[in-house]
């Protein structure tokens, strides 16, 4: 983690919200590639760690609750038949959940996926590495790139996600809000925030991005400012580092932990971890488990159907899944 108290007194003095996760979290260690660290400490984000550094500098990656809710595992029934899920409110995910893939679709291979949404029947796509990141629309079924526009050569693609139809993307240390039209994707302005930024989604009235760290900032829909932190802690209080990719949904935000195979669900008023989602049978045979140059990092929920799709960097497949109580 990196400096979690520096940033709690530079960024939100009496706004740090403190929870514990109130879900277990043991699924975590039994997805760990090879060689890292315990369970829910996964790769932490510190300067000498930073996913930037584990990889060669041209290849580098950047890398709740109702415990009585029973119908959480409802999504696959409605989402099968494509109507009853239309309008619904998203399914709270409560508990230990598995996929069930519903449909695969093809994925650019060279694809660094670092975000992901599903906007009016289209994918938002931001893809990382110097020289190569672009903000993308992508068609979800054919895996066709509609339209792109590249990123400055020393700006690294991280978190996107769009808000009153402006696309906004984060470049991990550049410190640099893109702010982009929702059509063309040609830039119209910048803001700025301070440290890494990773992953990004919006709610109706806020931002949520996520550093690498254990922690996610609230913010200001107008501004970017920080308006709250939430710190994600596992059922033992332990830090859940190395937050990643995010996706807003209802009133959590599910977050895939990077170097895991592992999507966690989290209230976004309490920060408790109300749910684990194991995402370890998705990978595609392009995409090595362990190396973290292919690690999941691709969420994005489709409303009209109650359904996911998930990918990863460079993974040749979009999965459209289920998630399954287990
Ligand atoms: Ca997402």
């Amino acid at each position: 983690m990196i400096g979690s108290a520096w940033r709690w007194r530079r960024f939100a003095p009496g706004l740090l919200i403190v929870v514990l996760g109130a879900a277990a979290c043991t699924s975590l260690s039994s997805d760990e590639p090879a060689g890292s660290t315990p369970a829910t400490t996964a790769p932490e984000s510190t300067d000498e760690t930073s996913p930037d550094q584990t990889n060669t500098d041209e290849t580098s990656t950047d890398q709740g609750s109702d415990p009585t809710d029973t119908t959480s595992a409802d999504t696959t029934s409605r989402a099968e038949d494509g109507t009853a899920a239309a309008t619904a409110e998203p399914t709270r995910l409560v508990g230990d959940y598995t996929v069930q893939i519903i449909s695969e679709r093809p994925h650019d291979p060279t694809a660094f996926t670092q975000g992901l949404e599903l906007h009016d029947g289209r994918l938002l796509e931001s893809t990382g590495l110097f020289g190569e990141s672009e903000r993308r629309w992508v068609d979800p079924q054919s895996g066709d790139v509609l339209t792109s526009t590249p990123l400055a050569d020393e700006e690294f693609g991280e978190g996107i996600t769009m808000y009153e139809g402006t696309v906004y993307q984060l470049t991990w240390k550049a410190g640099r809000l893109i702010l982009a039209d929702g059509d063309e994707l040609a830039e119209l302005g910048s803001n700025s925030y301070d440290g890494e930024g990773w992953g990004l989604c919006t709610t109706d009235d806020q931002f949520v991005m996520s550093n690498g760290s254990n922690e996610l900032t609230l913010r200001s829909p107008d501004t970017f400012e920080i308006m709250g932190v939430l710190t994600i802690l596992d059922a033992n209080q332990n830090p859940i580092t190395a937050l990643n990719e995010l996706e807003c949904v209802g009133d959590q935000v599910l977050a895939n932990i990077w170097g895991l195979d592992v999507i966690v669900a989290i209230d976004l008023s309490t920060g408790a971890v109300d749910a684990v989602i194991d995402a370890s049978s998705l990978r595609p045979a392009n995409a090595p488990s362990g190396d973290l140059n292919f690690a999941l990092n691709g969420i994005a929920y489709d409303a009209a159907t109650g359904n996911y799709l998930l990918t990863g960097k460079l993974w040749d497949t979009i999965y459209e899944v289920s998630f399954v109580s287990s």
